[in-house]
């Protein structure tokens, strides 16, 4: 049986691969799975038919042969342990790689969601101009720590690992905020990610959604 992910029928990001789905999308590529997408609309996605794979009500999800799953890192965890080149086969390389997917998800990610989120909802409100540059400070932390980990290195632990994808992809939704420009190296190691041949397939069929919604009208 083929998976079949979920993702938005018409994404906000207009087809840039930041919302979820081009996680596990990415996931899928790097390990040469095929798969499905049904895509949806945010009416569909808070129906019960959508609730009862993730209860919260959003993309993406994962579904093949009796198992559904929601929540990106759980997805793209349960395909990297099915397959191998996304974990290293050494166990202790291995849970390194799965600690970096919690670090892209709990530490790193989080601030960055934060600032998006106050954008999307405060941003026409007195405060906002006060708060932007404490948010943007937090993440700046996050950044400097990380770009001294990484130093020379070409990726987090070794071999692309799907630590990375997951860190690439949170890190991609900084690229309009202009912080990443202080962080050449991060930007570097974004362009990394996003040169590997299986992130184009992903980019380029989550993409081809937008075109073909623009195209329909
Ligand atoms: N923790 C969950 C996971 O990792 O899977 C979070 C899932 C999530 O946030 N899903 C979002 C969603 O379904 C889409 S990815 N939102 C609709 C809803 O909650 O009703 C987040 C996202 C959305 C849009 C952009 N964008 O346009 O740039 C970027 C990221």
């Amino acid at each position: 049986m083929t998976a079949t992910i979920t993702a938005f029928e018409s994404s906000p990001d207009r087809g840039q691969g930041l919302a979820r789905d081009m996680r596990v999308r990415w996931a899928l590529e790097e390990v040469g799975k095929p798969y499905e997408v049904r895509l949806l609309s945010f009416k569909a996605m808070k129906q019960p038919a959508h609730l009862a794979l993730n209860p919260f009500g959003q993309i993406p999800t994962f579904e093949e042969d009796g198992l559904a799953l929601f929540e990106s890192g759980a997805i793209v965890l349960h395909i990297a342990e099915q397959h191998p080149s996304l974990l290293p086969d050494d166990a202790k390389g291995r849970m390194r790689a799965i600690m970096w997917m919690f670090s892209a998800l709990a530490t790193v990610e989080p601030p960055i969601v934060e600032r998006s989120a106050a954008y999307l909802m405060e941003r026409e409100k007195p405060w906002y101009a006060e708060r932007l540059p404490m948010l943007d400070d937090r993440i700046r932390v996050r950044l400097t720590e990380l770009s001294r980990h990484l130093g020379d290195s070409e990726w987090l632990d070794g071999a692309f690992s799907a630590g990375d994808l997951m860190m690439i992809h949170a890190l991609r939704r900084l690229e309009s905020s202009g912080l990443l420009k202080e962080f050449p190296d991060l930007e570097a190691y974004i362009a990394r990610g996003q040169a590997r041949p299986a992130y184009q397939r992903a980019f380029a069929a989550q993409l081809q959604v937008f075109a073909a919604a623009t195209a329909g009208g």
